[in-house]
């Protein structure tokens, strides 16, 4: 069966385009099919039952609600799926889906990367251990020429606030921010009354299994601990105009990157047939 979708439009409307460009994101309802979401889902949780290749435990970020310890109850509650594109062609297949990239041209240009140095991931909020993702900008520990990266969340089923799916701020990616407005880990700073217009401004992005969450590097997000029974899921990758690559020497520039298809026909598809 192939997955690959072709739908009417692989494109955002005019009005979507100007809500990312207002808002900093936009959601697209169902760009996953049914039968490829269950294959990512599958493929995710055969990944899991593996227990191998790069993770990311909720113990070793710390963040809070997160076990103390590897060695602690619930120690070994993951939060991430590091590398998804290595680990199976599925993900390839994401990468090449018509909806996605069509979409993805309109926001950053003719030709899109994809950097496997950030996101690359599958990430899970499992119940009981896991934690919450303080309010910050992905873009805060990435290095490239200009800050203008998008992101996609595609996620495999339900994401509501009970389950920790994402708030964002809308507008937060046109803003400049002081420095006294973050922690040390550059999260914004929750506390005294700098923050408090800002963090008045949020809310929740609620998916369903198939949507997909496109989002710029400088919007600010933040997710709580999933609250609910049911473990959840999302894939997460991230994508850059070319004539914005990472700077030499940096963690951005570490991993290869991949070249979206053109979304142009071939020149052997337009070849007259005879
Ligand atoms: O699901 C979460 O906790 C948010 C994760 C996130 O925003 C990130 O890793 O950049």
């Amino acid at each position: 069966m192939s997955l690959l979708q072709t739908s009417e439009s692989d494109t955002f409307t005019a009005d979507e385009l100007a809500a990312f460009d207002r808002d900093g994101f936009v959601v697209a309802r169902g760009l996953g099919s049914e039968a490829f979401v269950a294959e990512m889902l599958s493929v995710t949780l055969e990944e899991l039952a593996r227990n191998d290749g790069p993770r990311e435990f909720e113990a070793e970020l710390q963040y809070p609600g997160a076990p103390s310890s590897m060695a602690a109850t619930g120690g070994d509650t993951l939060r991430r799926l590091k590398q998804a594109h290595a680990r199976h062609p599925v993900f390839t297949t994401w990468l090449s889906q018509p909806a996605l990239g069509g979409r993805l041209r309109q926001l950053l240009g003719p030709e899109v990367v994809c950097p496997l140095a950030h996101h690359n991931c599958v990430m899970t909020k499992q119940p009981r251990h896991s934690s919450d993702t303080g309010w910050h900008q992905d873009i805060r520990y990435w290095s490239f020429e200009r800050p203008e990266l998008v992101s996609t969340w595609l996620a495999l089923g339900p994401e509501t606030p009970e389950n920790g799916g994402l708030h964002v701020i809308p507008g937060s990616h046109r803003e400049t921010y002081s420095g006294t407005r973050f922690d040390e880990e550059l999260f914004l700073r929750e506390d005294g009354t700098e923050n408090r217009e800002l963090l008045n401004r949020a809310v929740p992005v609620t998916l369903a299994a198939g949507d997909v969450l496109f989002f710029h590097c400088r919007t600010f997000h933040a997710a709580t601990r999933n609250h609910s029974e049911q473990p959840k899921f999302s894939i997460v990758f991230t994508f850059r105009p070319a004539d914005n690559p990472p700077l030499p020497g940096t963690r951005s520039s570490a991993m290869p990157e991949i070249l979206l298809p053109s979304g142009e026909p071939s020149a052997s598809a337009n070849r007259p047939t005879a």
